[in-house]
């Protein structure tokens, strides 16, 4: 089987200039992969800023739902874990793009490998502030209020809770101890496991371990790297476009 993961495009709702390359990355990537891929795996942070209300969803988006669906269509799975960033889903995902959504985590046994994928926010640190901030975010009741305001209003709103979330991690001294967490969290699920993916930190890694392997799809804010699981072996990849592609149509 042929499995492609990815997380932390961190895509961005308004189209400004600095933000154009970037999707046209993401697209190109995701265009190079239709056809090629049984499996995706978009482990969080996808979306800088996600949210559906009842009748509404953000156009900025449309780009790459565009291109979830062309990989629908082709016969591609698609996996879609919550991070940070996104996890207000409602039915749009699953509904409308076939998209299979889970709020924590992901496992299943592929090519003989039980794998097991989430976010990783959580395994970070003993950040107690950041976990009722989390299940507050997360909350219902506050999903309701979000959502009786115009979008407008909402997403400046948003915009300001996913940057609070964002700098929570912009200290090298708590990346550092960021991605020491999560490879230790990943050390004690390997006791289960035979690979841990994780993302969050945005650094790019594969490490075999005893047991297994921990590994992290990195970014697409600082790099533009993926994992590839192509019949049980498993490659980290970092994206390029070629020269033609570089010269189209800016999304
Ligand atoms: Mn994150």
């Amino acid at each position: 089987m042929r499995v492609y993961f990815a997380s932390d495009f961190h895509l961005k709702f308004t189209r400004k200039k600095k933000d154009a390359e970037q999707y046209n990355k993401i697209i190109s990537f995701l265009d190079s992969i239709i056809g090629n891929a049984d499996l995706l795996i978009l482990n969080g942070d996808i979306f800088d800023l996600w949210f559906v209300w009842k009748t509404v969803i953000i156009k900025g988006y449309f780009p790459i739902l565009k291109k979830m669906a062309d990989l629908r269509e082709k016969g591609c799975r698609i996996v879609f874990i919550a991070g940070n960033h996104d996890f207000w889903f409602r039915d749009f995902l699953t509904d409308f793009l076939d998209v299979e959504v889970y709020p924590d985590n992901f496992s299943e046994i592929i090519d003989g490998m039980k794998i097991f994928v989430s976010h990783g926010d959580l395994f970070t640190t003993n950040d107690f502030r950041y976990k009722i901030f989390r299940s507050l975010i997360r909350n219902n009741f506050f999903k309701k209020i979000f959502e009786l305001f115009h979008p407008n209003f909402s997403l400046v709103f948003g915009k300001l809770l996913s940057r609070s979330s964002r700098d929570r991690k912009s200290h090298p001294e708590l990346e550092i101890k960021k991605e020491k967490g999560l490879v230790e969290f990943a050390k004690k699920k390997l006791k289960d496991y035979d690979l841990v993916v994780l993302g969050h930190s945005h650094a790019p890694k594969l490490i075999k371990f005893e047991n297994g392997f921990y590994a992290n799809a990195g970014d697409w804010v600082a790099h533009q790297s993926y994992l590839k699981m192509i019949d049980g072996k498993l490659e980290l990849c970092e994206y390029s476009l070629t020269k033609k592609e570089r010269k189209k149509k800016k999304y």
